[in-house]
């Protein structure tokens, strides 16, 4: 059976990552049996989670285990989708990955507040005396990957009019579907899904989560994916 890496559900959400969401997601829309493991951070070959084990092979990051579910157990997540509407997908998904993953780690990480309400728990297994040192090193080196990575130079308010024009990117491609891009879930349905609900999980001080909510059709899709693929939450 494959096992799937993960932090654990924190904040009401099915887990602190939207990468490891998204990697659940995939393996439930593909009816995969995974079972979770909180216990395998420090061995991440990247680093990183989410990683998966399969048989013996280890596959390491959300958009690599879909690809291994689609070479290994030929699963097409974009079967219903056009070339037109699986390019659209793939941008959509990627737009999610490598730009408003970084709106996510601005509001949980630097913003004092918010880091404070979220991310501070993640240092509670931590001895006391070193505590505080380790929760500045590590909050110090997510701020820093952010500007390295670019999003982390904006201010508060730069960044939450990228992520508003985000969202409408997301809200157009949906429309009035009833998954992203048409009546058939697709692979980018688990990354859009994970990311809508990270960026507007209401523990967090942003207002991202009045966007969200100003978005019906991202709203209710959220809602919606939500009680469809994580109905215990
Ligand atoms: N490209 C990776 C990104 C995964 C990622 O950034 N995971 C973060 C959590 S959201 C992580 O494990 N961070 C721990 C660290 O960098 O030490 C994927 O798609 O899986």
């Amino acid at each position: 059976m494959i096992t799937l890496y993960t932090f654990g559900p924190a904040f009401g959400l099915p887990d602190a990552s939207p990468f490891v969401v998204k990697a659940e997601m995939l393996l439930k829309i593909a009816g995969l049996d995974y079972r979770t493991s909180t216990k395998g951070f420090k061995k991440a070959p990247k680093g990183k989670q989410p990683y998966i084990e399969d048989e013996g092979e280890v596959i390491a990051d959300s958009t690599f285990i879909r690809l291994h579910i689609e070479k290994k157990y030929g699963f097409d997540f974009d079967a219903s989708l056009d070339e037109h509407a699986a390019g659209t997908a793939w941008a959509a998904d990627k737009l999610c990955d490598d730009h408003l993953y970084w709106v996510v780690i601005n509001d949980r990480w630097a913003d004092k507040d918010n880091f404070e309400r979220g991310p501070r728990v993640f240092f509670d297994v931590a001895p006391a005396p070193i505590r505080p040192i380790v929760k500045w090193m590590v909050r110090n080196q997510v701020v820093k990957t952010s500007k390295a990575h670019g999003m982390g130079r904006h201010s508060a308010a730069e960044i939450h009019e990228l992520a508003e024009r985000g969202l409408d990117a997301l809200s157009g491609i949906l429309g009035d579907n009833q998954y992203l891009c048409g009546d058939k879930v697709c692979g980018a349905d688990a990354t859009v899904f994970a990311f809508l609900d990270s960026m507007s999980c209401p523990v967090f001080d942003t207002p991202v989560i009045k966007m969200v909510e100003d978005r019906a059709n991202l709203k209710a899709y959220r809602d919606r994916m939500r009680a469809e693929y994580f109905p215990e939450l």
